[in-house]
C-alpha cells in the first residue's frame, strides 16, 4: 500500500482531525480507500477509447502487448496524454471565451455591471494585436480586441497562427514552433483535431500524436494569455498589495462567502456586492458583517487584485466547510470539489454552483449571466447571511493560522518596480543582476495539490533550495497559494531562505519601490492562467537579448501536478523552452519511447523538456542544475 501522506498545512491538520472526530469523510480518506491504485492506469497502459476495451497492456512484455484494434503501447499512452491537453486547453480557453464574450457584450452596450477598469492596459493590449486605439472611444477599442481575440476561436486557415500567441512569444520562438508544426491556428479546432487524431482507427504513431498534443497544449496557452490580458483590462492589473492566507482568515463574527474555482467575472462581483450588504450582515447578528475569502485560483485573481484574504488551495477546500463559520462557498467552474456539498450537508453552510455547465448534486444552484451579475451576487450574499442564522455555535473552529502574504505581482508590477532602479531601461537590473550571478536564474513554481503528496510541502522543500541558490521565485495557482499560506510570500522569508546575492537584488529592488525592505521571497504573479505573466516576463527578457525563451536560465515546476490543465500548461512549458519539473509521475510510465520523447529528444526540438522527480531536495537539486547548463549556454 502506497505511503499514507496528508498536508503539511498546520490548518488542514488541525481541520482534518475535526473532520475524523466527526466522521465526516475527506480528499485524504477517500484517497485512501481508493489504494492500491491500478497499476496498468498508473502506467498509461489502460485504453478506454473505444467499447472493445477496455484493454491492457502488460508493462511486463509477457501478456498482451497489442489492444484489440492493434494499438501499442506508444500509441496507447500518447493518445491518452494528447487527449490530456486537449482538455486542458478546453478548460482554460472557455474561461478565457467567457471573459472575451463580456468584453464584447459590454462594448455593446450589454452590460451594466461592468467596465474597463484598466484603460492603459486596454491600450497597451490592443497595440500588442496590432489594434488602432488612438483618438478612439474606449469601448470601441475594447470591442475590437474582443473581436480579435474571437478570431483564435474562428480561423479557418491552418497557415494563420492564433493571433494571442502570435503576440505574446518571442519572433524565434515562434518560428521554432511553426517549423515543428504545433503553432496553433483556432484554440477550438486544435482541441477538436486532437479528439479526432485520438478515436479509435486514427493516428497511431506516438510522436505524431504527442505533437498534435504539443499544438492543443499551445492552444492552451494562448487562451491562458488572453485569459489574463483581458481580465486585467476588466479589472485591473495587479500590482502589490499586502493581504493574509490560511484558514486563519475566515472570521466568526461575520457573514463568511468563500469564492472557489477560477472566473474573476464572478468573484470580482460578489466581492463588490459583499461591502454594499454589510449593514444587513450586521442586522443578522454578524459584528463584522460580510467576509469574502477566496479558495484556489478564483481567490488567486481577487487576491492580486483587491487584496482579498485567501482561506485556502485546492487540497483543503473541504476545510473551509468544517470550519463551521463558512456561510456559503460560491463555486463557478475547474478544480471543484464533488464532495463539497455532501460536507456542506453536514453544516449549515451553503454550496452555490453558478456555472449551468457546472453543477453538483446537492448543492443550490443559482444561474449567473453576466446581465445580471450584480443582482445574482445580491442572492447568493443574501443565501450566506440567512444561512449564518443557522450555525451551530459549538461546531465553530477556525484555526488560529494565517500568514501575512504580499503578492500582486503582474508582469507590469515586476518591470514597474525594476524602473525605480532603472527609469530608462527596467529591465537591465535585473539581466545585469542575471549576469552578474546575484540572481542565477528564474524559476515559475505552480500547479496542484495532489493527495500523492504530502500537501504543499515539495513546493516549500524546493523554494527554500532555490532560493538559497539565488534563484528568483515566480509563482502561481495552488503553488502561490501554498506559499502565501505558508509565510514565503514576506520579506521575513527573505531575509530567512534568500541566498546573498538573491537577498541583496530583492533588497535593493524593495527599497527602491518604497519597501521598508525587500521583495518577497516568492512573487505571487496570480491565478493558473496567469502563468501567461511569468512567460510575459521571460518573453520581455528574451527580446531585449535577442535570444529565444529556451537561452534564458528560466525553469518550471510543478511538484504536485494533477489535473489535465496541468498537463496543458507543463507542456507548452516545454515547447516554449523551458526545462520543466514534475513532481507527480505521470501516467505515461508504460510507454519508454514516449517518456524518452518528452524527456530527452524534447529538448534537442524544443530547447524544453520534462524532469520528472517526485522527491523535491534532488528535484531542486536538477533544478539548478538545469538553470547551470542555460547559463553555461549563454557563457555565464
Ligand atoms: Fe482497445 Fe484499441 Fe479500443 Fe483502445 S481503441 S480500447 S486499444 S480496441
Ligand atoms: Ni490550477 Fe491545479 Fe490548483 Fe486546479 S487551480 S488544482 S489546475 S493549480
Ligand atoms: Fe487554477
Amino acid at each position: 500500500m502506497e505511503k499514507i501522506t496528508v498536508s503539511s498545512d498546520p490548518a488542514a491538520t488541525e481541520m482534518l482531525a475535526v473532520a475524523t472526530a466527526a466522521g465526516i469523510d475527506t480528499v485524504w480518506d477517500r484517497h485512501r480507500m481508493q489504494q492500491p491504485q491500478c497499476g496498468f492506469g498508473s502506467l498509461g497502459l489502460c485504453c478506454r477509447i473505444c467499447w472493445k476495451g477496455p484493454c491492457r497492456i502488460d508493462p511486463f512484455g509477457e501478456g498482451p502487448q497489442f489492444g484489440i484494434c492493434g494499438a501499442d503501447r506508444d500509441t496507447i499512452v500518447a493518445r491518452h496524454l494528447a487527449r490530456m491537453m486537449a482538455a486542458g486547453a478546453a478548460a482554460h480557453s472557455e474561461h478565457g471565451r467567457h471573459i472575451a464574450l463580456a468584453i464584447l457584450h459590454l462594448s455593446q452596450g450589454r452590460l451594466a455591471d461592468y467596465k474597463i477598469h484598466d484603460e492603459a492596459k486596454l491600450l497597451a493590449v490592443a497595440g500588442r494585436l496590432g489594434i488602432a486605439a488612438e483618438g478612439r472611444a474606449v469601448l470601441d477599442v475594447a470591442r475590437d480586441v474582443a473581436l480579435k481575440t474571437l478570431e483564435d476561436f474562428q480561423n479557418q486557415d491552418d497557415e494563420t497562427p492564433c493571433n494571442w500567441i502570435s503576440a505574446s512569444l518571442p519572433a524565434k520562438r515562434i518560428d521554432r514552433l511553426r517549423q515543428l508544426g504545433v503553432l496553433p491556428h483556432n484554440i477550438d479546432a486544435t482541441v477538436a483535431r486532437t479528439m479526432a487524431r485520438t478515436h479509435v482507427g486514427c493516428d497511431a504513431d506516438y510522436t505524431n500524436v504527442l505533437l498534435g498534443g504539443i499544438r492543443a497544449a499551445l492552444a492552451d496557452f494562448n487562451g491562458m494569455v488572453l485569459a489574463t490580458e483581458l481580465s486585467d483590462a476588466l479589472f485591473g492589473t495587479p500590482s502589490p498589495v499586502v493581504t493574509t492566507a490560511n484558514l486563519g482568515v475566515i472570521k466568526p463574527t461575520a457573514v463568511n462567502v468563500a469564492v472557489n474555482g477560477h472566473n474573476p467575472l464572478l468573484s470580482e462581483v460578489i466581492c463588490d456586492v459583499a461591502h454594499e450588504m454589510d449593514a444587513e450582515a450586521r442586522a443578522a447578528g454578524a459584528k463584522d458583517g460580510v467576509n469574502v475569502v477566496g479558495i484556489c485560483c478564483t481567490g488567486n485573481e481577487v487576491m492580486v487584485r483587491h487584496g482579498i484574504p485567501l482561506a485556502t488551495n485546492y487540497l483543503s477546500q473541504e476545510m473551509a466547510i468544517l470550519t463551521g463559520a463558512l456561510d456559503a462557498m460560491v463555486v463557478d467552474v475547474q478544480c471543484i470539489m464533488p464532495s463539497l456539498a455532501r460536507v456542506a450537508a453536514c453544516f449549515h453552510t451553503q454550496v452555490v454552483t453558478t456555472m449551468d455547465e457546472n453543477k453538483i448534486s446537492g448543492a443550490t444552484h443559482v444561474s449567473f449571466h453576466e446581465e445580471t451579475a450584480r443582482e445574482t451576487a445580491r442572492r447568493i450574499i443574501a443565501l450566506a447571511i440567512n444561512a449564518f442564522g443557522r450555525r451551530d455555535q459549538a461546531r465553530i473552529h477556525v484555526p488560529d493560522v494565517k500568514h501575512t502574504a504580499i503578492v500582486g505581482f503582474s508582469a507590469e508590477a515586476v518591470i514597474g518596480a525594476l524602473s525605480k532602479l532603472d527609469a530608462e531601461d527596467p529591465l537591465k537590473p535585473l539581466i545585469d543582476n542575471i549576469v552578474n550571478g546575484n540572481i542565477q536564474g528564474v524559476a515559475l513554481l505552480g500547479g496542484c495539490n495532489n493527495t500523492k503528496s504530502t500537501q504543499d510541502e515539495s513546493f516549500q522543500v524546493i523554494a527554500k533550495t532555490l532560493a538559497k541558490n539565488n534563484v528568483l521565485l515566480l509563482a502561481t495557482g495552488c503553488g502561490a497559494a501554498a506559499f502565501a499560506k505558508h509565510g514565503l510570500m514576506t520579506q521575513e522569508a527573505t531575509n530567512l531562505y534568500a541566498g546573498d546575492g538573491l537577498k541583496a537584488v530583492l533588497t535593493a529592488i524593495g527599497r527602491a519601490a518604497g519597501l521598508d525592505g525587500p521583495l518577497p521571497l516568492v512573487l505571487h504573479m496570480g491565478s493558473c492562467v496567469d502563468n501567461s505573466r511569468a512567460v510575459a516576463l521571460a518573453t520581455a527578457l528574451a527580446d531585449k537579448l535577442g535570444v529565444d525563451l529556451s537561452d534564458l536560465p528560466v525553469v518550471v515546476s510543478a511538484p504536485e501536478a494533477m489535473s489535465e490543465k496541468a498537463v496543458a500548461i507543463g507542456t507548452w512549458a516545454l515547447a516554449a523552452g523551458f526545462p520543466t519539473h514534475l513532481g507527480t509521475v505521470p501516467q505515461a510510465g508504460g510507454s519508454a519511447n514516449v517518456v524518452k520523447l518528452v524527456t530527452e529528444d524534447a529538448k534537442g526540438l524544443f530547447g524544453g523538456y520534462f524532469l520528472v522527480e517526485p522527491d523535491p531536495e534532488v528535484a531542486a537539486g536538477k533544478l539548478v542544475a538545469a538553470i547551470k547548463e542555460k547559463r553555461a549556454g549563454l557563457g555565464l
